[in-house]
This record gives structure tokens, sequence and C-alpha cells, in this order.
């Protein structure tokens, strides 16, 4: 399996976790710096023509694209643990929570919407940094709310991990880099952190990367 990734991404984080608790490693790791704009060349773009990441080729392809739809090839391909439940009623709610991340929320802070900010309509720093936060806060606080109901266990769904606690991490980790307080979301703390102790998380948080700085 070859792995585009970056330390930064967000999103290949969830792929890193989902890759460490089925005990896949992958053969080859490219890095696509996203800080030069290496999505944007045209190597990667044959790649992933949406020019981001992750994406990941397994064997001879294709390359897939789009975490949840890598980690859900990931979970049919290498069932063991499984990262959904078996219910249609529990797997809604887990993809529901995952995809609040992964489609609503994510999205309005990578790279290429934070760079039309501020090139675009000449946003400073600390403008963008506000819109992010922005969205951040408002993704927590729906979280929070769900994260309230008696499906919630030890994780975000019951007592299993599933690809909702994989989501909830890379918001989490997301959180940090664009300095959100969460102390307004126990909720999504607790859950966070009973994540954070399980090895599979931890190895694949963004920092533990190559190249990645000490904090940010
Ligand atoms: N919905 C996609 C998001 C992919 C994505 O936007 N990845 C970011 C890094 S986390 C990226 O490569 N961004 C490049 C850019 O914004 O220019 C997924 O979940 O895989």
């Amino acid at each position: 399996m070859k792995l585009y990734s970056f330390w930064r991404s967000l999103a290949t984080y969830r792929v890193r976790i989902a890759m460490n608790l089925k005990g896949l490693k992958p053969d080859e790791v490219i890095d696509i710096n996203l800080m030069k704009g290496q999505q944007r060349e045209d190597a990667f773009r044959k790649v992933n023509p949406m020019m981001a990441i992750p994406a990941l080729v397994d064997g001879d392809g294709p390359a897939l694209f789009e975490s949840l739809a890598i980690i859900e090839y990931l979970d049919e391909t290498h069932p063991n643990p499984p990262l959904l439940p078996k219910d249609p009623k529990g797997r809604a709610r887990v993809r529901g929570l995952a995809q609040l991340v992964a489609a609503d929320s994510h999205p309005l802070i990578v790279p290429r919407v934070r760079e039309y900010l501020a090139h675009e309509y000449k946003l400073d720093e600390a403008t963008v940094t506000k819109w992010a936060q922005h969205w951040h806060r408002a993704a927590l606080t729906a979280l929070e709310t769900h994260l309230a109901d008696k499906a919630t266990g030890k994780y975000a769904h019951g007592d299993s991990i599933t690809v909702a606690d994989i989501c909830l991490a890379s918001q989490g980790a997301g959180a940090g880099f664009f300095k959100v307080d969460l102390a307004p979301f126990p909720n999504f703390k607790r859950v966070l952190d009973a994540c954070m102790q399980n090895d599979a998380f931890a190895r694949a948080h963004p920092l533990k990367q190559p190249g990645a700085p000490a904090s940010v």
C-alpha cells in the first residue's frame, strides 16, 4: 500500500488511525507538502484531481481518495476490528457523526479555503484564523449535543471504537492547531481523551509524523 500523506493533514490522520487499528502499515509513504503547494503539482493532480490528500494506492490501484471512502474500503477489506456498528441505526449515527466532521466542518478550514480567503478577499491571518475557529466551534457545539446522547459510551458510539471516533480525533487535533479551547465541550473532550489513550490514535497524531514540528 502506498499512502500520500503530510504530517499536518487531518484527513490523512484519519486514515493513519484506521490503518493502525487494523494493524496495517503502508509500504511507502509519499510526502505531499501542503505548505509548499505540492498537492497542486501535475504529478499529484494525476493521483487525485481534487488536489487533496490522503490518497491510497492498494496494489495496482486505482488510487483511492476521500478519507471516509478509504476508511470504509479498509474496513471492508480488513474487517477486524470493525469500524462500524452492526445495526443500521447505529451505522447511520456513526456515519452521521463522521460526516459532520469530515463533510461539514473540515472542508471549511483546509488550506485551499484559507488561501482563497487570504488571496481573493485579502483577509489577514488573524481574520482567517477567526474563520477557522468559528467553524471548529460550530462543529464542536453540534458534536457536544450528540455526544450527550445515551448511545455514547466510552467512545462516541458505545464502548467500541468506530469511524466516528477517528473523525473526532481529527477534529481534536484541528482544534489544537487553531487554538480552540475544548473546555466548553466536556463530552467531546472525554471521548477524545479516551481515544488518545489508544496507541493506534496516539502514533497516528500529526505531531508524531516525520517532518512535524514539536508543537504548532
Ligand atoms: N474530504 C477530504 C478532505 C481532503 C483534504 O482537503 N485534505 C487536505 C489536507 S487535510 C488537503 O489536502 N488540502 C489541500 C488544499 O486545501 O489545498 C477527505 O476527507 O479526504
